[in-house]
């Protein structure tokens, strides 16, 4: 099986320009070693399970994968795919072809694809985000500290227009930006439309009494065109920012939104991706999320707390909140040349509450919207004053201020961290 192959080519070297290198793990007890490796570099390229022959020695030399490292310990290989296998700019074709059949195979029990390094050629040909990190802080005005954030809880149940008052108490107390929730589109008690009329009214309300630019991040999430449509909406009515659940959604749809250009931000809510990101033996990994959402687009995306509810270590989380943040100037992760693609700015979110800001912004620094949805709502004094203690924590402990020092000023934020803890 395989083995009319030999894909060989460790310890040679490889230009790094001409590749798209996957790095997998994976289980394979029915195989050899050499046969499941073989396996799964060829289902993902051109082999199939028995010898067809088929393409010139030429063709054949051109489009043959390359095994160019493996640890037999850890059960990992790197394999080096020619560039010409893929279509550039093509995030479906990319998944179908080292994301597709090969996790099918009855004989590769377990596969995880851990990273995916892409050369200078398709990076370019991909449209990153519009904004990124600098486009959203001049839009926001905000310079240094972290953007405050609040998802509107409860994520669903709310009508249109107390949807739309509940944000607008929350801006005009210091949040920044609002979000719907995962769950929240067009429902028969919160009409999509009339959300955004009355999300509107009020963020421009909330901008010229408080003097700060604020943003509502809008669902638009549903099948591709009534999605479109929804986008238009929010630009025709002088939205920023439209908001897509990009699991759910799935590449395509976030492609072609980022292609149609709107002028709005991209929100990227990862909700679902556990069924895939989550199980340390199969699958993908949420770095290799997190690469793609920046390829396609994705100006702010959702990447974990280290400190929240939700799973995801702090090694993985900072590992690819600095690649999301890191532009080509002051680059350590990239592993290749972005520089034409924009930065994507990483959100915190999932179990906030004031007193977990400083845990925060110390494993991941200022570039970063913090996201508070039960710890704004959940205060005891209500919402009003929850949203004060967010901003009372952000705004100090990025300042460099210690919370101790800042419970004691700060009346809102002393009663948050007295009801939560630190
Ligand atoms: C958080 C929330 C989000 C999470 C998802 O609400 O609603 O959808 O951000 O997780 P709360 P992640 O603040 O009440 O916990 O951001 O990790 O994808
Ligand atoms: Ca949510």
């Amino acid at each position: 099986m395989y083995d009319q192959f030999d894909f060989y080519h460790l310890n040679k070297k490889i230009d790094k320009e001409k590749y798209i290198i996957a790095t997998f793990s994976f289980s394979a007890p029915t195989l050899s070693w050499t046969n499941a490796v073989h396996a799964i570099a060829g289902e993902s390229s051109i082999g199939t399970w028995t010898d067809i022959g088929g393409l010139t020695k030429a063709r054949y030399k051109q489009l043959a994968p390359k095994i160019i490292w493996e640890n037999k310990k850890k059960h990992m290989v790197k394999i080096a795919y020619p560039l010409p296998l893929f279509e550039l700019g093509n995030i479906p074709q990319l998944l179908s072809s080292i994301g597709g059949n090969i996790y099918s195979m009855k004989v590769v029990e377990r596969l995880r694809l851990l990273d995916i390094e892409f050369p200078k050629k398709y990076i370019d040909a991909m449209p990153g985000p519009k904004f990124g990190i600098s486009g959203i802080r001049n839009k926001m005005k905000i310079k240094n500290r972290p953007i405050v954030g609040s998802i509107i809880k409860p994520k669903i149940g709310r009508t249109a227009k107390e949807h739309a008052k509940a944000a607008y108490d929350l801006w005009s107390n210091g949040v920044d930006v609002v979000k719907d929730d995962e769950n929240l589109t067009n429902m028969a008690f919160n009409k999509f439309k009339d959300r955004v009329d009355y999300l509107m009214k009020y963020r421009k309300k909330a901008e010229k009494e408080t003097g700060e630019e604020k943003l509502a991040i809008i669902n638009i999430t549903a099948p591709y065109n009534t999605a479109l449509k929804r986008a238009k909406y929010i630009k025709a009515k002088g939205g920023k920012c439209m908001m897509i659940d990009i699991v759910s959604m799935g590449w395509s749809a976030v492609q072609s939104l980022r292609d149609e250009n709107l002028g709005l931000i991209i929100h990227g809510h990862r909700a679902g991706h556990s069924m895939f990101t989550r199980d340390e033996t199969h699958g993908m990994t949420m770095y290799v999320l997190a690469k793609l959402s920046r390829l396609a687009g994705i100006d702010q995306l959702h990447t974990g707390t280290v400190v929240g509810k939700m799973e995801g270590g702090s090694k993985e989380v900072i590992k690819i909140d600095n690649f999301l943040k890191e532009d080509w100037k002051h680059f350590n992760n990239l592993q290749a040349d972005w520089s034409k693609v924009k930065p994507t700015m990483p959100i915190a979110s999932g179990g906030l509450h004031p007193g977990l800001v400083p845990g925060v912004i110390k494993h991941i620094g200022n570039d970063i919207i913090i996201n508070f949805g039960g710890g704004i709502f959940g205060h005891p004094k209500g919402r009003k004053a929850g949203a004060k203690a967010a901003r009372q924590a952000v705004e100090g402990i990025a300042g460099g201020a210690k919370l101790n020092s800042l419970i004691k000023d700060n009346t809102e934020l002393r009663e948050a961290v007295e009801f939560w803890g630190k």
